[in-house]
């Protein structure tokens, strides 16, 4: 290929790659929105943070080889949708639900596919909540429906995966025996902290409750 030739091909996977930063801007919004409101109405923050990122050039072509999609532009939309991806992470599980309920009853999200590794923990303790959305994005050119993931999960479920990611790459996929069974003890234990400190949190939220109705001092959480 020539230059001139390259550098098209280099200007069309930078174009390409525009939509999909638009479409996780969208979601970024709203999830900014639905937290912003949260705050305002029930003096209460159901997330700790958001992340996200467009998958790279590098990630993409990785993917593409390994699932042995076509390499056109057409392939790669129709059958890669974790190109855009938001991360929502949230105090406690029934946040998680909460948001994932919110974002995806807005009448301009289409929801393509769910995967609810928290009710259905995968078989190494990975729990998260996965939700692959369509939203409209207008351009120049007209309105455009671009897929995003997003996943919500917890405090905990967060600090497990980011670990097992590490470990996972550190092993090239090769993990020893040992070192799944201590991971998949981890989760277990992630899940019961989660499970403690949302009765807890419930129960000073109640407390609140009854010493606002009873006159009496409490703190909103
Ligand atoms: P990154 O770097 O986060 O983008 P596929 O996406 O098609 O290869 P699948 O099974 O269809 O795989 O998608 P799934 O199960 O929805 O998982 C996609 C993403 O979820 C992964 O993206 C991870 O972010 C996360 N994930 C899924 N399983 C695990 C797991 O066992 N451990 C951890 N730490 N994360 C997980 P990527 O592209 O792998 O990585």
């Amino acid at each position: 290929v020539s230059a001139g030739e390259l550098r098209t091909i280099r200007d069309e996977m930078q174009r390409f790659l525009l939509e999909y930063r638009f479409g996780m801007q969208e979601i970024e919004t709203k999830i900014g929105i639905l937290r912003d409101e949260f705050q305002h109405m029930h003096d209460y923050n159901p997330i700790e943070h958001v992340s996200s990122r467009v998958k790279s050039p590098d990630s993409l072509v990785d993917k593409v080889q390994r699932k042995g999609i076509e390499a056109d532009f057409a392939s790669i939309r129709a059958h890669v949708t974790d190109i855009a991806g938001v991360r929502v992470t949230c105090s406690f599980v029934a946040d998680a639900y909460r948001l994932f309920d919110l974002l995806t009853a807005q009448d301009d999200v289409r929801i393509l596919q769910v995967k609810d590794y928290i009710a259905a923990p995968k078989p190494n303790g990975y729990k998260s909540l996965h939700a692959i959305v369509e939203v409209p994005v207008f351009l120049s050119t007209g309105r455009v429906a671009v897929p995003v993931e997003v996943q919500f999960r917890t405090v905990a479920q967060d600090f497990w995966a980011s670990l097992e990611h590490k470990i996972y790459y550190k092993y090239d996929t090769q993990v020893p025996e040992e070192l799944l069974d201590q991971l998949k003890d981890a989760a277990d234990t992630a899940a019961a902290l989660d499970e403690r400190m949302e009765r807890l949190h419930r129960e000073i939220r109640g407390g609140d409750a009854a010493a606002a109705r009873s006159g009496s001092p409490g703190r909103a959480g």
